[in-house]
């Protein structure tokens, strides 16, 4: 078996200390930081991304697969940056002001970074003010809020307005999601974009970071 295609493996059973040592493996054998990243870590991840969403993997799964793959990431990045390897794009996530959850979100940041985006995490509790101010910052593609009370979901009206004050509508696109978010609710938001589940999240960015860029 190929040394990518034992990490990709690896990588789906959760072996951390087995996928750290495989990324230095091919290193030393001479592959590309960008080929270990696409074709043994993200593919890995990019596996189990499409079994959580057709149900046969679940949080527990995906979470040590996770955990697996930033190992393995954290051997590559010194190599990743001295090639020049760039994000595909950036995008500036958090929970909406008065959330708290954030299991979830933290399945979009892992699923967005196994496709290669660059993700800015303010966490939980996060105002409109800034997400627009984050994304000011740090030039983002995207603005991806998460929510899970019905209480807390019209603040992402609020993340809609705050970008439209700061002239950011048009240049940022806005994403929403989370168990009681809907495409109607997106709609009758304005905001840009909806994705019922975390892989869709990651696809649905990273068509838009690749629409931009073409
Ligand atoms: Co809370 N809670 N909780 N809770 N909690 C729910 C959400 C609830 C449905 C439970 C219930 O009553 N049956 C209910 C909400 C009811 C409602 O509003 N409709 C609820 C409540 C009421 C509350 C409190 C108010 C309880 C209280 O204190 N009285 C309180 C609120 C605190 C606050 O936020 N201010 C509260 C607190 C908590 C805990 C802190 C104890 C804990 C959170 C721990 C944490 O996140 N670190 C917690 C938990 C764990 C839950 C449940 C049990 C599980 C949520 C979860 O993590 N699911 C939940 C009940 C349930 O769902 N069975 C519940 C797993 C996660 C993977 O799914 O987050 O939906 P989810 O993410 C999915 C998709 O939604 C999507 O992708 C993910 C997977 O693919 N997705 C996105 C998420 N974000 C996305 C963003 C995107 C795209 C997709 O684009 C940007």
């Amino acid at each position: 078996m190929s040394v990518l295609r034992e990490l990709s493996e690896r990588l789906q059973r959760g072996q951390a200390k087995e996928v750290e040592a495989l990324v230095q493996q091919a290193l030393d054998e001479g592959e590309t930081p960008q080929r270990i990243l696409e074709d043994g870590l993200m593919q890995g991840m990019g596996v189990i991304g499409e079994r959580f969403k057709a149900n046969e993997v679940f949080v527990p799964e995906v979470l040590i697969a996770a955990r697996a793959m930033h190992a393995g990431i954290a051997v590559l990045e010194p190599h990743l940056v001295s090639a020049g390897v760039k994000a595909r794009g950036k995008v500036v996530l958090g929970t909406v002001k008065g959330d708290l959850h954030d299991i979830g979100k933290n399945l979009v940041r892992m699923m967005m970074e196994a496709k290669g985006l660059a993700v800015i995490d303010l966490g939980v509790d996060v105002s409109a003010e800034r997400f627009v101010r984050a994304a000011t910052e740090h030039d983002a593609d995207i603005v991806a809020c998460s929510a899970l009370l019905t209480t807390t979901m019209t603040e992402m009206r609020h993340v809609v307005e705050a970008a439209q004050a700061q002239g950011l509508r048009g240049r940022v696109c806005i994403m929403v999601g989370g168990a009681p978010v809907t495409d109607a609710f997106r709609e009758a938001i304005g905001a840009d974009l909806y994705a019922p589940d975390a892989s869709s999240a990651a696809d649905a960015a990273l068509a838009h970071c690749a629409g931009r860029a073409s």
